[in-house]
């Protein structure tokens, strides 16, 4: 038997030296399901969706990321990512301001200008 342990217990040394020796990493995908929502015409929603459209991509997609370190024992990434439909819900709970569950015309046009503004 010519085994040597030396080796296996250089490398373990020096993952504890180097630290997250533990790393868990775990991407979590976070959607809702998107609102009922009515169009008062075909206009308001052309110009809603062509102002949803037109956000910025930082607002679109949100991410967020949690890291817990404990040095030297062990890491975690927790990554969250936020899906389209929660961002849509978002932009209509914007755009309609009389909160009837239904987009005029001019509740679009008025969303649609404050994203130009952004
Ligand atoms: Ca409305």
């Amino acid at each position: 038997m010519n085994f040597k342990p030396l080796p296996v217990l250089a490398g373990s040394l020096v993952c504890l030296l180097v630290g997250g020796c533990i790393t868990h990493e775990e991407t979590v995908y976070r959607d809702v399901s998107r609102n009922q929502v009515e169009f008062e015409s075909d206009a308001a929603g052309r110009i809603f969706y062509e102002a949803l459209s037109k956000l910025p991509p930082t607002g679109r997609k949100q991410e967020s990321k949690t890291t817990l370190e404990i040095p030297l024992v062990f890491k975690t990434d927790t990554r969250v990512v936020r899906g389209e439909n929660e961002l849509f819900n978002r932009a209509i709970s914007e755009c309609d301001t009389n909160r009837d569950g239904k987009i005029s015309e001019k509740e679009a046009r008025i969303f649609a200008e404050r994203q130009e503004h952004h």
